[in-house]
């Protein structure tokens, strides 16, 4: 008699796409190992033996937020210690800064909500970043923010996002996704996008040829049933627009968030299953992303057999986890992820944010 396992396997093998049940039933499995092959499987079949980075810069504006969500350790109020916000010539410093790595290929902008800053400080950014250093890609803003934008300037989406467009915007990180369902939204962060927002920012953004990355946040209150179905959301709108880069699963990092006392870290065991999951599930998506910062190095080498095909970038000066305190370092040389995919037995190869090959090692 065949288990349900076996019924995903021949599902998987025939290109048979998996239901939430399956999905669920494989939450619910302990055969890691078995699920893991199986990931690992379409992974080699869908981009062979290549495992993809990028050589990134990470510009956080601010993080004086009026969102303050409970998971997160880097938003605060105006007059925290900790709180900072870049004038205009503080990022420009910085961009003039990063530029000098000839390597540099990307810039990642993400911050928090910023209570008073118009929607026009942003797109006065994104304009000076794109003439000042027009060779460097310019992937700024998750689907709250832009939402945040449409609140403060009156503005539809779609009008924030034409204008961002115009003044450089090339894609969208994949944050704010979280968990894509109003019960825990409301218990987490009640302050921004809901769940229908922050998928109709990236229709949009997708409808006008503006790609972007998703993610989760998973391992605090969240169920299984509740995972799964935030796959499938994402799978859903894959299938409408085909806009999706990549899937990067964020395991939740409780050290200095309102969540510390109550919630520990995920095990490796769960982070490997989710990123072998997403694998499974998300058979629309090319890329799953093993996000070395909070996963780690080693684990995130370990992902690169469990379906993960991508380790992010360098990611230099990484804030939003490191207020988390993650024990990983701000950043890695791309001669550091050469070592460790050659490590794992991969093949690396470094791309730009449109996943166009740079180097093949
Ligand atoms: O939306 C915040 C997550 C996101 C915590 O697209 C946390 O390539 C775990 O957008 N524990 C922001 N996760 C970061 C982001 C991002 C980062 C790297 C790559 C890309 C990409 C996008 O970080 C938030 C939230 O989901 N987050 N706090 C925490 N304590």
């Amino acid at each position: 008699m065949s288990t349900v396992l076996d019924q995903i396997e021949y599902k998987v093998r025939n290109g048979i796409r998996l239901t939430r049940e399956d999905g669920i039933a494989l939450f619910q499995s302990n055969d890691l190992a078995r699920i893991g092959a199986l990931a690992d499987e379409v992974r080699k079949k869908m981009t062979g033996d290549d495992v993809y980075f990028n050589v990134n810069r990470h510009v956080n504006l601010t993080n004086i937020c009026t969102s303050l969500c409970k998971f997160c350790a880097f938003g605060c109020e105006k007059d925290s210690k900790k709180a900072y916000a870049m004038t205009k010539e503080d990022a420009i410093a910085l961009a003039e800064r990063s530029v000098k790595d000839p390597a540099l290929r990307e810039f990642h902008i993400v911050s928090a909500m910023h209570p008073e800053w118009p929607f026009e400080y942003y797109l006065d950014i994104l304009r000076t970043f794109r003439d000042q250093f027009p060779q460097i890609h310019r992937k700024a803003f998750t689907g709250v923010e832009i939402q945040h934008f449409a609140k403060i300037s009156g503005k539809s989406i779609k009008e924030v996002l034409i204008e961002l467009k115009e003044a450089g915007l090339q894609s969208m990180p994949g944050g704010g996704a979280e968990i894509l369902c109003d019960r825990i939204r409301n218990l987490l962060c009640p302050n921004k996008a809901t769940a229908d927002e922050w998928l109709e920012v990236h229709r949009q953004a997708h409808k006008m040829g503006i790609k972007t990355n998703t993610s989760m946040l998973y391992g605090h209150i969240e169920t299984i049933e509740e995972r799964v179905d935030h796959m499938l959301r994402l799978r859903e709108l894959q299938d409408e627009t085909g806009g999706f880069r990549n899937f990067i699963p964020f395991p939740f990092q409780p050290n200095n968030t309102a969540l510390e006392d109550t919630i520990t870290r995920t095990t490796v065991w769960d982070d490997l299953r989710t990123i072998a999951i997403s694998r499974l599930m998300l058979d629309n998506f090319k890329y799953i992303k093993a996000y070395w910062v909070m996963l780690t190095l080693p684990v995130a080498q370990l992902a690169l057999g469990f379906g993960a095909n991508d380790l992010d970038g360098t990611v230099s000066e990484e804030r939003i986890m490191h207020a988390a305190d993650v024990k990983s370092s701000k950043s890695l040389s791309s001669d550091n992820l050469v070592e460790a995919i050659r490590q794992a037995g991969r093949i690396p190869v470094e791309r730009d944010s449109e996943y166009n090959v740079v180097q093949r090692y």
